[in-house]
């Protein structure tokens, strides 16, 4: 009976050191509107640590500056401002989607064309990096 939790233990611990602690998931990059040099990326995070993190800064190197949005509702007008930083709480996610948080984008630096990728950079509190392809489409998925 111990050596059966002993494996039980194993296959547990291990399983945990295989999971990866971030995982982003959903990552897409709205194309600009035709004569907009602004646009949006949404994304999910997976935080699979015991301990919540932030996601501190992002940038993409088809864009000359990123910064993590929110959309507020203030006397029932739809407002955006910038947030310094996006808390995932312990195994748990949060998604970044139209009329919610969101990734801001400006000044493009390469034609956007949908059906191709960018590639995003997340910076987070404990010090990962994530460096991730986000397909660029039309119109974003909820
Ligand atoms: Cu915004």
């Amino acid at each position: 009976m111990v050596r059966f939790i002993v494996l039980i233990l194993i296959a547990v611990i291990s399983f945990a050191a295989n999971a990866a602690e971030l995982i982003v998931t959903d990552g897409q990059v709205r194309v600009p509107m035709p004569g907009r040099t602004v646009t949006a990326g949404y994304f999910t995070i997976q935080n699979n640590t015991a301990d919540p993190v932030s996601l501190t800064a992002a940038r993409s190197t088809a864009f000359e500056r990123a910064e993590l949005h929110q959309h507020t509702h203030q006397d029932g007008v739809m407002r955006m401002e910038q947030v310094g930083q996006i808390e995932i709480a312990a195994n748990a996610s949060v998604s970044l989607q139209p009329g919610g948080l969101h990734l801001m984008l400006f000044n493009p630096l390469q034609p956007l064309l949908a059906g191709e990728s960018v590639t995003v950079l997340l910076s987070f509190s404990n010090g990962q990096q994530l460096e991730l392809s986000m397909p660029l489409t039309e119109m974003p998925r909820r």
